[in-house]
């Protein structure tokens, strides 16, 4: 006999004799919002004061466990009960209290787990504190609980990396008691008979002492201060879990203090942006209907680019047909999928017993005849117009009909490419960023006559290949590029004008890239750029202050970067140092063009930098290039190495303010009015108070 309670409309009670049976329902992920909160609170009080409850177990009802604290609630002023404190009434219940996890149990939701007095896994769940993802610590016990149970090593490991934690690895730590296999409920229901049984034996968390580790701490306080010191969570993690020595109460209290620091912090607003702009960028119209059916893939080219998407697509379980034009390019390109997949194998991303399968769906292949079958094509050889003109016109001939024919050119333009097939509307742009089996960005391109279906197409893959898929509209560079066109000019002139690369570097990678652009184009290869403006030379506008003289010069010496062990820096093995000769040419340029240098502080060069990005990102939005500021924030958080604690250009800029940014586009115009020219959407925002915020609202 079984009865129900409803305490709100998200926690039940369910009665099976003398056991209790607590269930959480919240889709889609079981959140712990207000309404969990109290009702969680509420439904451990009822229990306490039923003297036939012997035990009560928490289930969720769903796909998965709790996913954590319900992250649009942050910011926002807070609504009690406060998670910590209805996990210590759960924890202090004199009824003992177990829990059954599936699915994922993060953040709030694995917090929840280690108040209650045992935990159950069934197979196939992940725990994990991703709370540093989001700029910020777990705030509900987790930094109390865990090095009680598995010592502060797995605590500092945990909340730091973020990482998930599989059931088998969770109980051979002591985070969990049991991995069971199972519905939520039945599960729930076997293991309360187990504790009435004596058999599961149950115990308050906060009952067992931390084991001392105070080497851990200091070790990782110090790596911590090394490589990580702009960032605020990490070191409060590190004091938190310290507080592990401490009772119950004053741990909490430092966790807490802890958290309300970091929520504090626009780093965690950047990062929430970030979360929530992964998600918004695919819930657009164009990403919703009906797809047409992805099983075999083609990829033309196996150079870098190819391959990497090769190997994305194999990764994701995909046949590919890979098609090169000699036989030693096409070998080469074999043998990078090879590396790139054993590559994943050593990084834990594929188990090695997949190796040999997930190579087998490889065909390479000499002839374009062989793409007959195939789904998709993705064409990624160089970027010269009359050679993809080529290739998209045999593709018409050679694919089935309803293949989608997609490139990956980084610039070119989709629609003349579609004008050679006589099926416009499969035509679309895939481009993928380097190395594409590892950056997660794909621009979707939309061709004016690309098929609806072919663009949910698009969108559909990205997912497959675990990828953040934004749609684009055609203009050269589409999104990413055109963005970084503008904005890498900056750089030139402030070392035409005085500023070292190495300080330009430096400065940036202060404020948080992960590389500064000189470094990134030693990396990328100088001949990229080299290229690009010999394309453009006849096209460029004479008014414009030209900003490639001193890497046109280094690229004549044949130093491209990284890869000629020579570029803006030398690469004689160890770090880069800066290149003497890249400086000489610098000084040769500057005295040619009568330049007087002048110093720039690091602030000048962000500030310079940044505005640049920021005028050139709202033209992108301005003219429909991208659908809303939040898919600029993602295309440079994704693919441009845009530091995430800052969500991205546009979510930025709005912690600047228009006024702000028209003011020194303004000032900047005085001596260069050609480059610097303010853009209509941020002037009329200056004007009327609206942020980029607002125009992601109304989206
Ligand atoms: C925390 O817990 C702090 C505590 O320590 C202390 C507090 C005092 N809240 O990702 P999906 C939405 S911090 C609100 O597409 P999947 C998501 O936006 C939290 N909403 O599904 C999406 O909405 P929409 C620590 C959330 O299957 C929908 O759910 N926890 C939350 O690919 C589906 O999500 C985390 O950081 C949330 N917590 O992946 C975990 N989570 O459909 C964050 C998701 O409108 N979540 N949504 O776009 C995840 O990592 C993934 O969502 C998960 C499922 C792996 C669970």
């Amino acid at each position: 006999m079984s009865d129900i309670l409803k305490i709100n409309e998200r926690i039940s009670i369910e009665r099976v004799g003398d056991v209790a049976l607590i269930c959480i329902d919240n889709p889609p992920v079981n959140a712990t919002g207000q309404a969990v909160r109290q009702g969680l609170q509420e439904a451990i009080e009822v229990l306490n004061a039923d003297a036939q409850a012997q035990v009560i177990a928490i289930y969720a009802a769903g796909r998965t466990f709790v996913a954590g604290a319900d992250i649009r609630e942050f910011g926002k002023p807070p609504m009690p009960p406060a998670l910590p404190d209805v996990f210590n009434v759960i924890e202090d219940s004199q009824t003992p209290v177990i829990s059954v996890l599936h699915g994922t149990a993060l953040g709030g939701g694995f917090e929840l787990g280690l108040a209650t007095h045992a935990r159950i896994g069934i197979e196939g769940l992940r725990v994990g504190l991703p709370e540093i993802n989001l700029g910020l610590l777990p705030g509900a016990g987790g930094t109390q609980r865990v090095p009680r149970l598995a010592g502060i090593p797995m605590a500092l490991d945990m909340a730091l990396s973020g990482r998930m934690v599989s059931a088998r690895e969770a109980l051979e730590k002591g985070l969990l008691d049991r991995v069971e296999t199972g519905a939520p409920r039945d599960v729930a229901l076997a293991a309360a008979a187990q504790v009435l049984a004596g058999t599961l034996p149950t115990r308050r968390t906060c009952d067992l002492a931390t084991p001392k580790d105070d080497k851990a701490l200091e070790d990782t306080a110090a790596m911590l201060r090394a490589k990580q010191a702009h960032l605020v969570a990490p070191h409060k993690i590190v004091e938190a879990v310290r507080a592990a020595y401490l009772p119950r109460t004053e741990g909490l209290a430092v966790e807490r203090q802890a958290f309300i620091d970091c929520m504090q912090t626009p780093q965690r607003a950047g990062m929430i942006h970030a979360f929530f702009g992964e998600r918004a960028v695919s819930n657009v119209a164009e990403a919703k209907g009906p797809a047409r059916d992805i099983g075999k893939v083609g990829v033309i080219g196996g150079g870098t680019m190819g391959s990497g998407i090769a190997t994305s697509c194999l990764l994701a379980g995909l046949d590919v047909v890979l098609v090169e034009v000699a036989p030693e390019g096409l070998q080469r390109g074999v043998d990078t999928i090879t590396k790139n997949i054993d590559g994943a194998v050593s990084r834990g991303k594929l188990p090695a017993d997949k190796r040999d399968g997930v190579l087998a769906a490889l065909t390479p292949s000499l002839k374009m005849e062989d793409l007959g079958d195939v789904d998709l094509v993705i064409e990624a050889v160089f970027e010269q117009m009359d050679v993809k003109k080529d290739i998209f016109g045999r593709l018409d001939r050679i694919c089935k009909p309803g293949a989608i024919l997609a490139s990956n050119t980084s610039y070119l333009d989709i629609n003349e490419i579609a004008t050679c097939t006589q099926r416009p509307q499969d035509v679309l742009g895939l481009h993928f960023f380097s190395p594409a089996h590892v950056m997660r960005l794909l621009e979707i391109v939309q061709g004016a006559g690309t098929a609806p279906d072919v663009l949910a197409s698009g969108f559909a893959l990205a997912k497959r290949l675990k990828k953040v898929g934004v749609l684009a509209q055609v203009c050269d560079g589409f999104i990413g590029n055109r963005i970084l066109a503008h904005y890498s000019q900056t750089a030139s002139y402030l070392v035409l004008d005085g500023a070292a690369p190495a300080q330009v570097d430096a400065a940036l990678e202060a404020f948080g890239f992960a590389m500064g652009p000189h470094k990134v184009g030693d990396l990328a290869g100088l001949d990229i750029g080299w290229m690009t403006r010999k394309r453009k030379a006849a096209t460029r506008n004479p008014a414009e202050r030209y900003a490639g003289d001193v890497a046109d010069r280094i690229c004549e010496n044949g130093w491209f970067g990284r890869k000629t062990g020579r570029g803006y820096y030398n690469y004689d093995g160890g770090a880069p140092v800066p290149n003497p000769q890249a400086l000489e040419i610098i000084d040769a340029v500057r005295s040619e063009k009568g330049i007087t240098p002048r110093a720039f502080s690091d602030e000048e060069i962000v500030d310079r930098y940044m505005t640049a990005m920021i005028a050139e990102a709202a033209r992108v939005v301005e003219d429909g290039t991208a659908k809303r500021p939040v898919d600029v924030d993602m295309v440079f958080v994704f693919g441009y190495g845009f530091p995430r604690y800052r969500g991205g250009p546009l979510h930025y800029a709005d912690t600047l303010g228009a006024r702000e940014l028209v003011a020194r586009i303004q000032r900047y115009a005085q001596e260069d009015a050609q480059y610097w020219q303010v853009p209509a959407l941020l002037q009329q925002m200056a004007e009327t108070g609206k942020t980029f915020a607002d125009l992601n609202k109304e989206g």
